[in-house]
Parts: C-alpha cells; sequence; structure tokens
C-alpha cells in the first residue's frame, strides 16, 4: 500500500466510526461537523453522500471514499464543493 492509500485509509477509518468498512450517512454527517473547520449544512451532507456514493446503496465503501477524496483533491473542476480539502488536511 503507498503513502497516499494509507493516508486515505487512515482518514476513512476516522469516518467509519463502528469499524463495519463503510461510512454511513449517518457516519459521514458526524464526521464532518467533528472534523470541519466550516460546519457542513444538512445540505451539504446530503451532497457529499450523493457525491461520494456511487452505486447508490447508502454506504460508502473504501473506493468510493478514495474516488471522492480525489475529487476533494482536485477542487480546479470543482469550484463550488464544499472546502472538504480542508478537513483532510487537518485528520492527517
Ligand atoms: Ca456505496
Amino acid at each position: 500500500m503507498d503513502a497516499a492509500a494509507k493516508e486515505i485509509k487512515t482518514v476513512f477509518e476516522l469516518y467509519d466510526a463502528d469499524g463495519s468498512g463503510y461510512v454511513t450517512k449517518d457516519e459521514l454527517a458526524s464526521a464532518l461537523r467533528q472534523l470541519s473547520i466550516v460546519k457542513p449544512t444538512q445540505e451539504e451532507i446530503d451532497r457529499t453522500m450523493q457525491e461520494a456514493d456511487v452505486d447508490n446503496d447508502g454506504l460508502i465503501g473504501l473506493v468510493e471514499f478514495a474516488g471522492w477524496s480525489n475529487l476533494i483533491q482536485n477542487p480546479v473542476s470543482r469550484p463550488n464543493f464544499f472546502p472538504y480539502k480542508l478537513l483532510l488536511v487537518s485528520a492527517c
């Protein structure tokens, strides 16, 4: 596992509070509220869930999470995206 993958897994485990291997919407909401410098609104949480949950099963797996992290780390393509990059930086 390379450093970037390890970093993503570390952050993923912060989100996955019960260690189930999946991040639920509740876990996502509480992680974002706890870790974020800017408090997200419910709408932003809903949008984030939609962004990250590619297969729409209501859970974010590690692969989905990694894809979502890539989106965050490429903010040029997402100018209006909530600045969760800050969150990742502060969590690592
Ligand atoms: Ca999913």
